[in-house]
């Protein structure tokens, strides 16, 4: 929570930018798992901003031809208020905490952040990198995408939420826990110079080390460093309820030990946590952890 005065809670009921619909629902039952008492109980000052609503879209998905950026429209839609919402809890001298909601609402919260910060760093922690375009995409769907817009990579009206971009630079980005990546992503990250932090990294080096560096890279000459947290990079066994999963994943230990040190870092100025999904029903294991790993984030401690 470096410089804020408090953290304020912001959720984005949003999954028109996953293949899987109920991603919408996470915000909802992140609350409910347990966050407002976490809060309390760690002591931090919070506010709670409540579910963004944003403004339906002039042109319906469904009237355009099939594309490679599918609900193209409401995603606009959604990242232009989330831009707002954020810049909004940043001016205010807030930390602002994002709870999705699918991957694709990273391109609003990073244009809300840029507008305050001119060298945010980033750590994405994901299974995936969500380095696709229109022109690499194996499915459409924008949650895929998201990171890929934010560097400034593929269609313009992604590139350019709240007016400008790109957001982040790759010398400043860190992606961390990936284990299933497209051949587009692949020449993206080896292109653009991005540091990836696979999971073979973390099984031979061990998370402690892989995240001093990741602290390093996206901490030096940044202004600010956003942490990008997919619940889909841990072990399904972990976390059932998200659309993506993928078995291999970070550990529970894991999980928590790269979130600590994160705020040992005191680096971190913002965070978003997505991809919660309870309409796949396997009850509330995964938004219990989520709660659990927000508590790590903000410095909760045994002793
Ligand atoms: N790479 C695949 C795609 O672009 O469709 C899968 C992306 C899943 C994105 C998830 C949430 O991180
Ligand atoms: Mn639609
Ligand atoms: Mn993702
Ligand atoms: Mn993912």
């Amino acid at each position: 929570m470096t410089r804020a005065n408090s953290i304020t809670l912001l959720g984005v009921p949003f999954d028109l930018g996953a293949g899987r619909r109920g991603a919408c629902g996470g915000p909802e039952a992140i609350m409910q798992a347990g966050l407002p008492e976490k809060l309390q109980r760690l002591g931090i000052p919070w506010n709670d901003a409540g579910l963004l609503t944003w403004p339906e879209p002039q042109l319906e998905q469904d009237a355009l031809p099939l594309t490679a950026l599918k609900h193209l429209h409401d995603v606009l839609a959604l990242n232009e208020a989330l831009h707002a919402g954020v810049s909004r809890i940043v001016q205010q001298g807030s930390f602002p905490l994002v709870l999705g909601g699918d991957h694709s609402i990273a391109i609003g919260t990073l244009a809300g952040l840029a507008s305050h910060y001119s060298r945010l760093g980033v750590i994405w922690i994901d299974t995936h990198s969500d380095l696709n375009t229109p022109d690499t995409t194996p499915s459409g769907n924008i949650h895929g995408m998201a990171l890929a817009a934010s560097l400034g990579q593929g269609d313009e009206r992604l590139t350019r939420i709240g007016g400008f971009g790109p957001k982040i630079r790759p010398e400043h980005t860190v992606l961390l826990g990936v284990r299933d990546l497209d051949p587009g992503e692949k020449t993206c990250i080896k292109a653009q110079g991005i540091t990836c932090f696979t999971m073979h990294d973390i099984d031979r080096r061990g998370m402690s080390s892989v995240m001093e560096e990741a602290v390093q890279v996206a901490g030096k000459g940044t202004d600010g460093v956003h942490l990008s947290f997919d619940i889909d990079s841990l072990d399904p066994a972990e976390a059932p309820d998200t659309g993506t999963p993928l078995k291999g994943g970070l550990s529970y230990r894991e999980a928590h030990l790269a979130l600590e040190l994160l705020h040992e870092s005191g680096i971190v100025t913002s965070a978003e946590l997505v991809e919660v999904n309870p309409s796949l029903d396997t009850g509330q294991k995964t938004a219990q952890l989520a709660v659990e790993l927000i508590g790590s984030l903000l410095g909760e401690q045994i002793l």
